[in-house]
């Protein structure tokens, strides 16, 4: 079949087996971020905003987004009007709240901690929720709800005061009546109509209209992402960041019990995202007519969906790994550190033991990553790039801070006070000493 925009939608193979360390490490990499130009290209969007607030907002909105708005944000109580929505999405969407609700509140459960450490020395541990919080929700080529979930719940759970929830307006200058409603279902206070490096930028130093927040999360194109680092190395700003964004990953781990049109669906659920998007199939010891039935599935359910021309760029750029067991195969996955990894195992639940480095894990051949997108209580907020290795994904202890105390009785101190003082005077502090020696002696 001919090559170009008719030819077979297929990813390219290569075996793990054969290649060199070189082709191996290539096989690890994502496309370079040019972070240091986006950098360069948002700075005069960011002091733009931090100079003329609204009015610069307001005209950003006009150029990029095609939208002339009179006003940068909507206050709660959302009017009704603007949530019409279907009663279907509207069910499906009360019940993805309830199961990402459910999960969220758990993992506060036991944050708070006492322990004695010495007779009278008591060390305890407290969450404070972060008071104002900066929502980014994606606008672009498609409507987000499901990503106002998950920023939102886990914000409204920690219980921060102030929800900020930004996404760019259509170009009528209205928001999506599912992402009003979604705002309205986590409590945001304010909506903030726009996107890009200045709806971040107006996040980080507030305008006459635009509260000001405290940390800002949510994934978004190369602008947002540069914005959101840029405001983050401001100490003027005083703001922090959920963590690094690149393009969406997954990465499907299939042996001899795979079924082909599972997997298939599921390399093509992540394709779709963008053309960037980054696909890996580790195919564990599989006979040639299973991964060519795997690649024909691929090819013909790419064909049939819609956003096709998206996903034939990204499948085009996306690559078919040959493992000879599941264990080099978890090797591989723990050092490339997906975003998503999906495993289509037989006793898959018996190989996560074997992850190290992944965002969310999918376990067997029932848990397509779609569940974890929208509704299964997960967050699909997550560390892509790599970034797995060292970050978690959006969760409830994203939207708090510890707060650590001691209280020493005076029993305490008499154990205590000594090492302390021998401490300090072995730092040569002085004072340090005298604080613990005037209470010994008193
Ligand atoms: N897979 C995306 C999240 C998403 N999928 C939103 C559908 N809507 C990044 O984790
Ligand atoms: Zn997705």
């Amino acid at each position: 079949p001919p090559a170009g925009p008719d030819g077979p939608i297929r990813m390219r193979a290569s075996d793990l087996s054969t290649i060199s360390a070189r082709e191996r490490a290539q096989l690890l990499r994502r496309p370079v971020l040019k972070s240091g130009e986006m950098i360069e290209k948002v700075e005069p969007i960011v002091s733009e905003i931090r100079a003329r607030g609204d009015a610069a907002l307001l005209e950003f909105t006009a150029k990029f987004d095609k939208a002339r708005l009179s006003s940068t944000c909507i206050f709660s109580p959302f009017s009704p009007d603007t949530m019409q929505i279907d009663p279907d999405v509207k069910a499906a969407i009360d019940q993805a709240y309830a199961n990402i609700r459910k999960f969220h509140e758990a993992q506060s459960s036991g944050s708070h901690l006492v322990v004695e450490t010495m007779p009278g020395v008591v060390c305890s541990r407290f969450a404070r929720p972060i008071p104002r919080v900066g929502l980014y929700v994606p606008g672009g080529t498609a409507v987000l709800p499901s990503t106002a979930l998950m920023l939102g719940i886990p914000a409204q759970v920690a219980g921060c005061k102030e929800i900020v929830l930004a996404t760019p307006p259509r170009a009528d200058g209205s928001i999506s009546p599912e992402v009003m409603y979604v705002a309205s279902l986590v409590g945001a206070s304010t909506v903030l109509k726009a996107g890009g490096a200045q709806a971040v930028a107006a996040l980080a130093y507030g305008t006459d209209t635009v509260p000001k927040v405290d940390k800002i999360f949510g994934p978004g194109n190369q602008w947002v992402t540069a914005a959101k680092m840029l405001v983050q190395n401001d100490t003027d700003a005083l703001v922090s960041i959920d963590m690094p964004a690149g393009p969406s990953e997954v990465l499907v781990i299939a042996d001899y019990t795979a079924n082909a049109a599972f997997v298939a669906a599921d390399l093509l659920s992540q394709a779709e995202h963008g053309v960037d998007s980054q696909v890996v199939l580790v195919a564990v010891d599989l006979t040639e007519k299973h991964l060519s039935h795997i690649e024909r599935e691929v090819d013909s359910q790419a064909r049939a969906l819609s956003r096709v021309d998206i996903v034939r760029q990204s499948i085009g750029k996306s690559i078919i790994v040959r493992a000879s067991s599941v264990e080099e195969a978890l090797v591989f996955s723990n050092d490339y550190a997906p975003e998503h990894l999906i495993l289509h195992l037989e006793n898959a639940a018996s190989r996560v033991d074997l992850v190290e480095n992944a965002g969310s894990v999918f376990v067997g051949s029932y848990s397509p990553e779609s569940c974890g997108d929208y509704a299964s209580g997960t967050n699909h907020t997550l560390p892509t790039n790599g970034y797995a290795r060292q970050f978690s994904g959006v969760n409830t202890l994203s939207f708090q801070k510890h707060i650590t105390s001691q209280e020493v009785s005076s029993a305490g101190l008499k154990v205590l006070g000594p090492i302390v003082a021998t401490l300090a005077d072995c730092e040569g502090l002085q004072a340090h000493a005298n604080a613990v020696r005037i209470r010994l002696s008193a």
